[in-house]
C-alpha cells in the first residue's frame, strides 16, 4: 500500500485530437504520444497555472515575500486591507510586474537590434562575409539617423560613398542604446501630434538601455509605488523598443539583407521533405540564418548533399527566424512556436538550428529521442544538456560556420531511424510586405505614397486596418482564435496586417494566398484585393517587424484625408493568442502610438482592476489608443471592429461606407 502511495502517477497526456485546428498539429501530438516522447501540449495538462499569477498580483521583489494578494471574492470591496508585507498594494504590484514584462520584452527585442547594428558595422567596414544590399533603403534611413547622403564638392552636391554613409549609419544606430543626452532620433518619424503627445507626458526615451535599467531600479523593493508613474516608465521603454531598438533592427536587417517584397511560399510542417536533407532555423535573429540559406545555394553545399544520398537541402523555419527567411528568401515556415517539438518528431529534422527567443529547452530532451543536431549558436542562449552542440556564430567567419553546420546536418542523413514521419499538410502563401512594398503595390512607384489605401478606406471598401500579430499559447486551443478573429475581420472588409506566430498560423490556413479573397472576405475589401492583386491578410514580418505596421500607419496618416494622427484613423491592434514579454512590450508601444490593443486569452493585470482600468480606460485620454482583453475570438474581433466603426464616425466616413456596401436590392431601388 505504501509503495502504491509511492508509486508515482502517470503524467496526464493531452488531448491529441483537440489540441490545435491544424491537421499536421494534431497528428503529429498523437504520434509522439505513441512513441512516449512529451511535448509542450503535454506538459501544459500537468502544470497549472497559478491563479495569483495570473491576476498579476503576486510579487516576490524580495526575501520578504512572495506576498500574494488575490482579488477577493467580494470584488474590490476591502481594497485598503489587501497589501504585501512592506504595504505595496494590488496596483502598485500589478503595475511593478506589467512594467518588468515591457522590460524583458524591450531588452529582447532591442538586444536583438544591437546585435544586427554590430554586424551592420562589421559590414560597412567590410570586415566579414555581409555587405550593404539595399542602397536605396540605406539613402532612406540615414537622414533619420541624422547622416548626410550627399556632400557639396565645387558647389555641386554629389552621392557619398555608399560604404561611408553606412558606416555613419551603423555608428549613429548603435549610439542609441547608450548615448548620454537627447532623445531617440526615431521618434521624429512619428506624426507631429503624437511626437507632441509624448513630448507632453515626459515619455521620450532618452536611450534605449537607460529605459530598461530605469524599470528594473523603479521596481526594486521600495523605489516607485505609484501606478500611473511605472506606466509612464514603462511607456518610455516600450517607446524604446517600437520607435528604437525594433525599428533599428528592421531598418538594418533590411539594408544589410534586402527590403522584403511579396513572394510565394509555402507553410507547415509538409514544406520538410524526406528525401532531402532537413535544417530547421529557429529563434529571432537572422544573421546566422541569412548565411545559412546562401551557403545551402552553394554548389559545393548541394554536391555534398547529393554525395551523402540526399536529393538536395530543405530549409525550413520556425518562430520569427523562420519569418525573417520566408520574407526574403521565400524559405518555407515549417511552423509556429508551438510546432517547435514537432518538427524533431518528424524524424526528419538533419538539424535544428537556434539563436535567441521563444526556444523551449525541452528540444534537448526531444532530440535525444531522434538522430537531430540541436545546435544553439549565440553566447547568449546555451542549453545545460549534453546533447547540444554550440557552435558559437561570429560575423567574421560567418559562412564558415554556416558551413560547418550544414555539413554536420548533411552528414547526419544517413542516422536518421525508421520512424519518419512528415505530415502531408502545407499550404500556400504569399509573404513579404513591408511599408515599402505596400506601397508600391498600392500606388505605383512613382505615386509613392499610401493614397489609395487611404481612399478605399475612405469610400468604405475597406472598413479599417487590423493589425493581428504574436505568438501561440497552449492554455488555448492552437491556431483557433488567431484564425477566427483574423477571419471575422477580413468577413467584415478589415485588412489585416500580420507578423510573428499569427502570420504563420494565417499561411497555414491558406489566408495569405490571393485567392482566399474570394473565399473569406466581405465585398469591399474582396473587391480591393482581387483589383490590385493580394491577400487580404499581408504578412509584414517577424515580431521586430511590428515597427513596419507603426510606420505603415504612419504612412496612412501622412498620405492624408484620415485625420492628423495614428490614433484618428479606423485602425486596430490584436495579439488572440499571446503568451511572450515581448507582446506586453508591443501592446504597450502600439497603445502609447494611439492604437486601440486587444490581447486573447488573460493580462495580468485583473487582480488590480484600478490599475486594469489605468491601461484600458486612462491610457486613452493620453495617447488615443487603449488596451483591452477579450478571449473570445469573436467578441474580440467585434470590439476591433466596433473601434473601427467609432473612428469612421469621427472622421465622418461612416456614410460612405453604408453607401458603398448597399445590397444588390438597395442599388436596384436607386436606379428605378
Ligand atoms: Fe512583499 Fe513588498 Fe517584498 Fe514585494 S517588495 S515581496 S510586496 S514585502
Ligand atoms: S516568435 S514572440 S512566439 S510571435 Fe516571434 Fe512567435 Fe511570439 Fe515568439
Amino acid at each position: 500500500m505504501a509503495d502504491e502511495k509511492k508509486a508515482k502517477k502517470a503524467p496526464k497526456l493531452a488531448d491529441a485530437a483537440t489540441v490545435s485546428i491544424d491537421p499536421a498539429t494534431r497528428q503529429m501530438v498523437a504520434h509522439a504520444q505513441k512513441l512516449g516522447i512529451e511535448t509542450v501540449f503535454d506538459r501544459a495538462e500537468n502544470m497549472k497555472q497559478c491563479n495569483i499569477g495570473v491576476q498579476g498580483t503576486c510579487c516576490k521583489n524580495c526575501a520578504m515575500g512572495p506576498c500574494r494578494l488575490p482579488l477577493p471574492k467580494n470584488g474590490i470591496e476591502g481594497e485598503d486591507e489587501r497589501k504585501g508585507i512592506c504595504g505595496a498594494t494590488a496596483n502598485t504590484i500589478a503595475a511593478r510586474n506589467f512594467v518588468r514584462m515591457i522590460a524583458g520584452g524591450a531588452a529582447a527585442h532591442s538586444d536583438h537590434g544591437r546585435a544586427v547594428a554590430e554586424v551592420f558595422l562589421s559590414a560597412a567596414r567590410k570586415e566579414g562575409d555581409y555587405q550593404i544590399k539595399d542602397i536605396p533603403k540605406l539613402m532612406a534611413t540615414a537622414p533619420h539617423l541624422g547622416v548626410e547622403t550627399q556632400v557639396e564638392v565645387d558647389g555641386e552636391m554629389q552621392d557619398r560613398d555608399v560604404y561611408e554613409i553606412a558606416l555613419e549609419v551603423g555608428e549613429a544606430a548603435l549610439k542609441e542604446w547608450g548615448k548620454d543626452e537627447g532623445e531617440l532620433l526615431y521618434l521624429k518619424r512619428a506624426p507631429k501630434p503624437l511626437y507632441d503627445k509624448w513630448t507632453k507626458e515626459g515619455v521620450k526615451p532618452r536611450n534605449i538601455d537607460r529605459e530598461i535599467v530605469e524599470i528594473m531600479h523603479r521596481t526594486h523593493m521600495g523605489v516607485d509605488q505609484d501606478y500611473k508613474n511605472l506606466m509612464k516608465q514603462g511607456t518610455r521603454a516600450a517607446l524604446a523598443d517600437g520607435w528604437g531598438g525594433a525599428m533599428l533592427a528592421t531598418d538594418l536587417q533590411d539594408i544589410m539583407f534586402g527590403t522584403p517584397s511579396p513572394l510565394e511560399s509555402e507553410a507547415n510542417l509538409g514544406v520538410m521533405k524526406e528525401d532531402h536533407v532537413n535544417v530547421i532555423v529557429h529563434g529571432h535573429e537572422p544573421v546566422l540564418s541569412e548565411m545559412i540559406v546562401a551557403a545551402s545555394q552553394s554548389p559545393e553545399m548541394i554536391a555534398l548533399a547529393q554525395k551523402h544520398g540526399a536529393k538536395g537541402i530543405q530549409l525550413g523555419g520556425i518562430c520569427c527566424t523562420a519569418n525573417e527567411m520566408l520574407q526574403r528568401h521565400g524559405v518555407p515556415p515549417a511552423g509556429t512556436f508551438l510546432q517547435q517539438e514537432l518538427a524533431i518528431i518528424t524524424g526528419a529534422c538533419d538539424a535544428m538550428v537556434v539563436d535567441v527567443q521563444c526556444v523551449f529547452q525541452s528540444l534537448a530532451n526531444v532530440a535525444k529521442c531522434f538522430h537531430t543536431h540541436l545546435i544553439t549558436t549565440h553566447p547568449i542562449a546555451k542549453m545545460e544538456q549534453k546533447n547540444v552542440i554550440h557552435i558559437e556564430f561570429d560575423e567574421h567567419h560567418a559562412m564558415e560556420d554556416a558551413k560547418k553546420i550544414l555539413t554536420m546536418a548533411i552528414e547526419n542523413f544517413k542516422n536518421r531511424g525508421s520512424e519518419v514521419m512528415i505530415p502531408n499538410y502545407k499550404a500556400t502563401q504569399i509573404a513579404g510586405f513591408s511599408v515599402e512594398s505596400i506601397q508600391y503595390h498600392l500606388g505605383g512607384t512613382f505615386r509613392g505614397t499610401y493614397y489609395t489605401l487611404n481612399d478605399n478606406i475612405i469610400n468604405g471598401r475597406i472598413r479599417g486596418v487590423a493589425g493581428v500579430v504574436g505568438c501561440n499559447n497552449v492554455r488555448s486551443k492552437m491556431n483557433n482564435a488567431h484564425i477566427e478573429v483574423v477571419k471575422e475581420l477580413i468577413k467584415n472588409d478589415v485588412l489585416v496586417l500580420t507578423t510573428g506566430c499569427n502570420a504563420i498560423a494565417c499561411a497555414m490556413e491558406g489566408l495569405l494566398a490571393p485567392e482566399s479573397a474570394a473565399a473569406f472576405c466581405g465585398p469591399g475589401l474582396a473587391e480591393v484585393c482581387e483589383t490590385v492583386g493580394i491577400p487580404p491578410v499581408l504578412h509584414m514580418g517577424s515580431c521586430v517587424d511590428n515597427s513596419r505596421i507603426l510606420l505603415a500607419a504612419t504612412e496612412v496618416v501622412n498620405a492624408g484625408g484620415l485625420g492628423k494622427d495614428i490614433c484618428d484613423w479606423p485602425v486596430a491592434g490584436s495579439a488572440p493568442e499571446w503568451m511572450s514579454e515581448k507582446a506586453i512590450a508591443i501592446g504597450q508601444y502600439v497603445v502609447s502610438s494611439g492604437i486601440y490593443t486587444i490581447f486573447g486569452g488573460t493580462l495580468p493585470t485583473s487582480g488590480a482592476p484600478v490599475f486594469h482600468d489605468h491601461l484600458c480606460k486612462d491610457m486613452e485620454k493620453i495617447y488615443g489608443g487603449m488596451w483591452d482583453v477579450e478571449p473570445d475570438p469573436l467578441k474580440h474581433a467585434h470590439k476591433m471592429i466596433a473601434h473601427i466603426d467609432k473612428k469612421r464616425k469621427e472622421l465622418g466616413i461612416d456614410k460612405a461606407r453604408e453607401r458603398v456596401l448597399m445590397d444588390m436590392e438597395a442599388r436596384q431601388a436607386i436606379d428605378a
